[in-house]
Formats: structure tokens, sequence, C-alpha cells
């Protein structure tokens, strides 16, 4: 009983460790790890964007739901930004994601410090906290896109 409930921790501990050190077999492995994270990211960020933008009607309930799912990818695609993989074609990441990787990784954080807001926000249950927090969140999608994405 023991051993099986060190197996069980040691299991879940090892997953809980996973998003922050994916290791890949592959550089493509990597890039494909990365991107699904962001089309996900952008799938339920942009549900976000259309209620702040009054494109859709306000959920209150869609809105908590969708900000948290945003809060849990945000902490995924870093990973995938492994060494060898700058690339020169439209949405691909420049070179100087690694030759400035530490503005890089600021920006990352940045970007998951108004994720978290958006959460708060998103919870309160009323439109305009979803619109404030909304706007410097996109904001910092822009920023490292409008840095370190191809255009
Ligand atoms: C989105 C999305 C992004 C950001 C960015 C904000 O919905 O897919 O990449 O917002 O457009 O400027």
């Amino acid at each position: 009983m023991k051993s099986l409930i060190l197996a069980v921790a040691t299991t879940v501990g090892l997953l809980a460790a996973l998003p922050a050190t994916a290791q890949f077999q592959k550089p493509e492995d990597a890039v494909k790890y990365r991107k699904a994270g962001f089309t996900l990211m952008a799938a339920h960020f942009s549900r976000l964007g259309a209620m702040a933008q009054g494109r859709v009607p306000y959920d209150a309930a869609a809105a908590a739901a969708n900000a948290e799912i945003v809060n849990d990818l945000a902490k995924l695609p870093f990973a995938g930004f492994v060494e060898g993989t700058a690339g020169t074609e439209k949405g691909t990441p420049k070179a100087n994601v690694w030759t400035e990787r530490a503005k890089f990784d600021a920006g990352a954080k940045k970007m998951q410090d108004e994720v978290a807001k958006l959460v708060t926000a998103a919870k309160a249950g009323n439109l305009d906290a979803l619109k404030a927090a909304f706007g410097p969140a996109a904001g910092t999608c822009k920023a490292c896109h409008d840095d370190f994405r191809n255009p």
C-alpha cells in the first residue's frame, strides 16, 4: 500500500512538473506543441474579446470559464521555444527570441500576470471589469508579436 501511494504521488508530482520542463524528442515537436498552445489560447481569448467588444452578448459564466482556460494555457507554450527553432516565414519566431531571451521571458511573464488579472476581472461578474482587463491582456500579446514574431 505504501509503495502504491508513493507511486501515485510520484506520478502526480511528475505530471504537475511537466509544463515547465516539457521535453521534446525533436525540435518539430516543440514547434507543434507551442503552436497548439497558442491556437487554443487564441480561441478562448477571442471569446472574451468578442464579449468585451460587444460582438456577442455578455455571459458572466462563459467569461469566467474562458478566462480560467486562458490562464491555464498561458503557462504552457513557452517550453516549446527551444533553441534552433527560429524561422523567417510569417508567424514564426524571430531569432531575437533567443538572443534577447530575458526580454522575451519578461514579455511572457507580463502576459501571464495580465491574464491572471483577467481571471479576477471575469469572475467579478460585470462587463465593465472584463472590458478594463481585456485591453491590457491583449496588449501583452501584441507587444511580443511586434517584437518577436515575423510579420
Ligand atoms: C487575440 C489573438 C491574439 C491577440 C492579439 C492582441 O485574440 O489571437 O494574438 O488577441 O491580436 O493584439
